[in-house]
């Protein structure tokens, strides 16, 4: 664990830039000293003697500007006027004295702001500092600081839902059961070692047996939840490909509701990869139209199908798309049979045309069978689209809010290392070895788990847990 934190800390809490409000966050035991050196409340009184949780009128001086000034001075030229709220410890975000100036949101007002604070001893915050303090003096743990970051970073409805069930704890609930549940069986497992030569078996074998399959099978499905959660966090890529014409950029506009792309009834229209970032049913999807493959001669268009695909290659969900107008081409077949290894979605557009292409033909061409027939043009069949969309890329009917969830690698890595620990663990009872064996690996898979919440960790990883945060939060 970190030293205590003694120095105290400011930064600029709002987005860079013009705004209505800028805030700028002071945090840490001088943060009321630092903070009266360039504040002065309408009200006259002096901050020391103001309560927590209250708010009040002030003007933000520059005591530099004046030579010879003091803290006190009343010639020190205005910077701005503002709004102040203070905080007591611990009753705050970090757990420490925090001073707030809500002022005007100009860049340089938020800058003047933080340097006279720095000349009175405060230190420009780190990213993610606040909230760094906020772990480290115990208002929140691991999980809960990531679901900050997540809350900040949600692009949709789902996403935010999943970032304030963990900051709400449900992950850290979760953690904290399993833990329990492994505590108990330590200490079963130690008191027999203690008692050995008593010949107390204070659980039986069958009972730690299972007890140990039961917390692995629980790990298990918290470790795969990590699919579910990384995707409502991060998003997917998906591509819309099928060769020239089929109406892939008019699907990309029409499940937008704008005209981004070009739509021509030219075959090979588009030639860059397009990229749009689209909320499908609480899912971010990042979409992309590409260039309709074919062997063509025309040097530009080579390139547009060597980019389509590369985004082939890179999209965890495929999209291929037909027209339905037409028979079935040899390009069309030649796509069918490629990538069968990712998750595919295909789809007949222009169904709002003649049809030429029989459900049976393509039964064949398609592993499981699901085609959609959709209009770009007319919008038929693209709600159902959408729910095709959400359930291929969640697997099933996942909801946020239902059972734990785990939304990054570093849980599920720790999760991995405790079920791991836990097969050791019950091997060792199985060969009815000495109960110390089974305990050094029942506290290696408590360790495990105390590594998601924060309850065990180094400062390596929360360097690498707080950078990625902007700073003043
Ligand atoms: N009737 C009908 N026409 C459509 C539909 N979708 C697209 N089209 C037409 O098909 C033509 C090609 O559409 P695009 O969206 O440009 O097709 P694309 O697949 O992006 O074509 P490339 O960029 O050349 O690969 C245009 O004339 C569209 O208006 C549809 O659902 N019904
Ligand atoms: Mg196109």
């Amino acid at each position: 664990m970190s030293e205590p934190v003694e120095d105290t800390i400011c930064a600029v809490a709002t987005a860079v830039g013009e705004g209505g409000i800028g805030i700028v966050r002071i945090s840490g035991k001088e943060s009321l000293r630092v903070a009266a050196s360039l504040v002065r409340l309408r009200s006259g009184r002096p901050l020391d003697s103001l309560k927590g949780h209250t708010l009040h009128h002030a003007d933000i001086v520059d005591p530099s500007a004046v030579p010879g000034a003091s803290g006190g001075s009343r010639a020190a030229p205005a910077i701005d006027e503002a709004l102040l709220v203070l905080m007591r410890a611990p009753h705050s975000y970090t757990g420490e004295d925090v001073v707030e100036i809500h002022c005007h949101g100009g860049p340089l007002v938020l800058q003047m702001i933080c340097e006279a604070l720095t000349r009175s001893g405060a230190r420009l915050a780190q990213p993610g500092e606040f909230t760094k303090r906020a772990f480290l003096n115990g208002r929140l743990d691991l999980t809960q600081a990531e679901a900050v970051l997540d809350t900040i970073r949600a692009k949709t409805g789902s996403s935010l839902r999943l970032a304030q069930e963990q900051l709400r704890g449900a992950l850290s609930k979760e953690i904290e059961r399993l833990r329990e549940v492994l505590l108990g069986m330590l200490a079963h497992v130690e008191a027999a070692i203690d008692f050995t030569e008593e010949d107390i078996a204070f659980i039986p074998a069958e009972a730690l047996s299972k007890g140990i399959q039961d917390a692995s099978t629980a790990i298990s499905r918290l470790a795969e939840s990590c699919r579910e959660g990384r995707i409502l966090r991060e998003g997917v890529t998906a591509a819309i490909v099928g060769r020239p014409n089929v109406g892939k950029s008019s699907l990309l506009n029409a499940l937008l509701r704008t005209d981004r792309a070009i739509v021509t009834p030219v075959p090979g229209t588009t030639r860059d990869v397009l990229e749009e970032v689209l909320n499908i049913r609480g899912v971010p999807v990042r979409l992309l139209d590409t260039a309709g493959v074919r062997d063509t001669d025309d040097p530009v268009e080579q390139e547009g199908v060597r980019r389509s695909r590369a985004a082939m290659e890179q999209a965890e969900l495929l999209l291929i798309l037909l027209d339905g107008s037409f028979p079935l081409g040899e390009d069309d077949r030649a796509l069918l049979a490629q990538h069968q290894d990712k998750t595919r979605l295909v789809a007949v557009n222009k169904s709002d045309m003649p049809g030429k292409i029989r459900p049976s033909e393509l039964a064949e061409l398609v592993p499981g069978g699901a085609v959609l027939w959709i209009s770009a043009k007319t919008g038929s069949g693209l709600e159902e689209l959408r729910d095709r969309i959400r359930t291929l890329i969640l697997r099933g009917d996942f909801e946020p809010g239902e059972a734990a969830v785990i939304t990054r690698l570093r849980h599920q890595t720790a999760l991995l290392k405790a079920k791991e620990s836990l097969s050791h663990a019950a091997g060792s009872v199985e060969a009815r070895l000495s109960g110390e064996f089974v305990a050094l690996d029942l506290r290696a898979a408590l360790d495990a788990l105390g590594e998601i919440t924060g309850a065990i960790t180094t400062e390596d990883v929360l360097e690498r847990i707080f950078s990625e945060f902007c700073i003043g939060k």
